[in-house]
């Protein structure tokens, strides 16, 4: 305690009763490491035994079109519903039931969609529409006219990722609904994967938005990639074979502020402890397995299976498991964190 400890607090008090200012000394504000700093936790949702069942429950109750977009929001119990899945990314679940629209709107934050269970429903970007099947990855660029529909049966449920809390530090949020339902139909379907999805690209024609030129990247093709990378037998330590989903014209990520990718380990993987700054959330396409995180006795198991999502925060060391071949889709800040320069991650083992 120091001698003039009584005329410290005088003076704190004195400066905290401005509101407007405050003595750096007394704080920590730049922690040693992210766990001192980080809120959100390792987390799963249950799909099968819980969610779902949650999320149809509001079929009949709102619709598509009064909800706007029926969306349960996945919120991490460190955060304290602050509509996060991780310090830095939003994500949900939606649904929509056959005949269905959610009308045209468009924001500045970013969106993918990762389908999880049905068929024929459909999103439109920037007037180009696009079917959806379980484990296809669709985009929706920042500022992009965007509607869905449903014109087949049974309910369809995707998982949106949003760089929400990013944009939110920049304050720069935009919304605007449509004037009409749905935006019109500008080019065919199929017509942006035709231009630039063939390894190829227009002679007269040049991309410079921020995103790729891709809206939708079907399942098939991603994970018959792996299925034939598989065969070099060559894998990752910490993460079996993993695919980054990329702009064609220039090899980046395919969203501007969030990284996406498609992995496979095969039965029995057990992966190198690793971590990483970028906050990370998975979808669970096909197998089972678990990820462990912490280390010692902190460490903590989580079970996967099909359906399920899991987050991993910032520098949080971790080790996946596979029992089964499985196929995980995942979401990252890591782009952001790169164009930054802020990216790290740690293969050691201490
Ligand atoms: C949004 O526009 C969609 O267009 C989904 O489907 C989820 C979460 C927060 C803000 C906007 C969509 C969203 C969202």
């Amino acid at each position: 305690m120091a001698t003039n400890q009584a005329e410290r607090e005088t003076y704190y008090a004195k400066v905290g009763a401005t509101e407007e200012l405050s003595p750096l000394w007394t704080t920590r504000l730049v922690p040693p490491l992210p766990k001192d700093f980080v809120k959100s936790v390792p987390h799963l949702w249950d799909y099968d035994n819980g969610v779902r069942a949650l999320l149809l429950e509001a079929g009949p109750l709102i619709t598509a079109a009064e909800a706007q977009r029926r969306v349960l929001t996945l919120e991490n119990p460190g955060l304290g519903g602050s509509h996060r899945i991780l310090e830095s990314l939003y994500a949900g679940l939606q649904l929509i039931l056959p005949g269905e629209v959610a009308p045209a709107h468009r924001h500045s934050p970013s969106a993918l969609r990762f389908i999880v269970e049905g068929n024929g429903a459909f999103t439109a970007v920037d007037g180009e529409k696009s079917v959806m099947k379980p484990g296809d990855f669709i985009i929706t660029p920042s500022m992009t006219w965007h509607d869905h529909g449903h014109e087949g049966d049974g309910p369809v449920v995707w998982m949106d990722g949003l760089d929400i809390p990013m944009v939110g530090t920049f304050g720069m949020m935009f919304f605007e609904n449509y004037s009409g339902e749905s935006h019109p139909q500008r080019r065919p379907p199929g017509d942006s994967r035709a231009r630039y999805g063939a390894n190829m690209r227009p002679v007269n024609e040049t991309w410079d938005k921020p995103e790729s030129p891709i809206f939708s990247y079907p399942f098939e093709r991603s994970r018959d990639a792996l299925e034939r990378m598989r065969r070099a037998n060559e894998w990752d330590p910490a993460a079996g074979l993993k695919l980054e989903y990329i702009d064609p014209t220039r090899g980046r990520s395919a969203m501007p502020t969030i990284s996406t990718f498609l992995q496979l380990m095969p039965k029995g993987f057990a992966g190198a402890r690793y971590r990483t700054t970028e906050n990370t959330v998975y979808s669970v396409v096909e197998g089972t397995g678990r990820v462990i995180v912490g280390d010692g006795g902190d460490a903590r198991v989580i079970a996967w299976k099909p359906r399920d999502i899991f987050c991993i925060p910032c520098w949080v060391p971790h080790r996946l498991e596979s029992d089964l071949d499985a196929t995980l889709f995942s979401f990252s800040d890591r782009t952001a964190q790169e164009k930054l320069g802020l990216w790290r991650e740690d293969r050691g083992n201490a």
